[in-house]
């Protein structure tokens, strides 16, 4: 019987076969988001645990009337990433910038946040610009001439690695300008139990997070990975800063994708993800490095997560 399957992503397909031949196994996290990773990651920025997505929130709000005292009057607002239907308020109310343009891949949830945006802020010009903000992006012409200001909260530059970090700081330079401002939130390097805690919860959301690729790539790519077979771990790497999640292989495990053979010995890992993070000096470094002067910054209680207003 045929099996029906969805349209396989080239880039997906290759990121899969060839990450599981590496001699370390990887997968570029960025696959861990189907519509099932979107959804898992939500309920995961509600964990008790995950302190990010609360911590940046309550520190944007606590201080966003001296934020937008430094931000131009009449700017636009360029989000890399499709809003939070939290954090993007807050900002807008405050700033009252002249327009505002979401970037992201996913056109349904680009869509959805735009529309949310466009509903409360009915004075605010919003564009929505449907791009992979990693690659070549187009910014509308109706903003020619404002005042720009990048937004790119929830440290999502911490699942870069710092040379990848770099050129992507680069890249929303050249995408807004000399001149232009970016706000970024990074999360800061804390006490293991607490970092693993966040990245491993009792509850199991993400570990399902990390399984749900084995789920995504046996449903793509037609591939009898038995789930049973790996766990979901996440690791402090002290030398690299950063928090990793792993699956790795609880018994001797043989699965196929399409026509090739892997196989994993108990205890081997699939790499998954890499969550960096920054000290005060290596946030600030790594801003500079990315061709941003940083000029304020914010943290929260215990410096917990960062907020920093750069300038390009
Ligand atoms: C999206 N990103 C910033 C999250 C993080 O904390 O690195 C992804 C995540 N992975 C596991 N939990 C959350």
């Amino acid at each position: 019987m045929l099996k029906t399957l969805e349209i396989v992503d080239p880039a997906f397909r290759a990121d899969v076969l060839n990450g599981l031949a590496e001699p370390i196994p990887a997968i570029p996290a960025r696959w861990l988001y189907d519509r099932r990773g979107s959804e898992l990651f939500d309920e995961i920025t509600r964990l008790p645990e995950y302190y990010p997505t609360r911590t940046e929130t309550a520190l944007l709000e606590d201080r966003i009337d001296e934020l937008a005292r430094l931000v131009p009057a009449d700017s636009a607002v360029i989000e890399f990433g499709a809003g939070s239907a939290t954090k993007t308020p807050i900002l807008l109310r405050a700033a009252k910038p002249k327009a505002y343009v979401p970037i992201d891949i996913s056109g349904d949830y680009l869509r959805e946040s735009a529309a949310r945006v466009d509903a409360e802020f009915p004075g605010l010009a919003v564009h929505p610009v449907e791009a992979d903000f990693t690659n070549h992006v187009d910014l509308p012409a109706a903003i020619d001439g404002m005042p720009r200001l990048g937004f790119f909260p929830g440290s999502t530059i911490g699942n870069f690695v710092p040379q990848s970090a770099t050129d992507l700081l680069r890249h929303f330079r050249s995408i807004l300008g000399t001149g232009a401002r970016l706000l970024i939130g990074m999360d800061r390097v804390k006490p293991v139990d607490r970092l693993i805690a966040a990245y491993d919860d009792p509850k199991g959301v993400t570990a399902e997070f990390n399984l749900n690729l084995l789920r995504r790539i046996n449903r793509e790519l037609g591939g009898d990975i038995p789930l049973d077979a790996f766990r979901h771990q996440a690791r402090w790497n002290d030398m690299m800063g950063r928090i990793e999640m792993h699956l790795v292989a609880t018994r001797d495990v043989e699965f196929q994708i399409e026509d090739r053979r892997f196989s994993f010995a108990k205890g081997r890992s699939i790499h998954t993800e890499n969550s960096h993070k920054y000290g005060p000096r290596g946030a600030r470094l790594l801003l500079l490095a990315g061709g941003w002067t940083p000029l304020a910054e914010w943290t929260a209680p215990d410096e917990d997560f960062a907020l920093i207003l750069a300038e390009a």
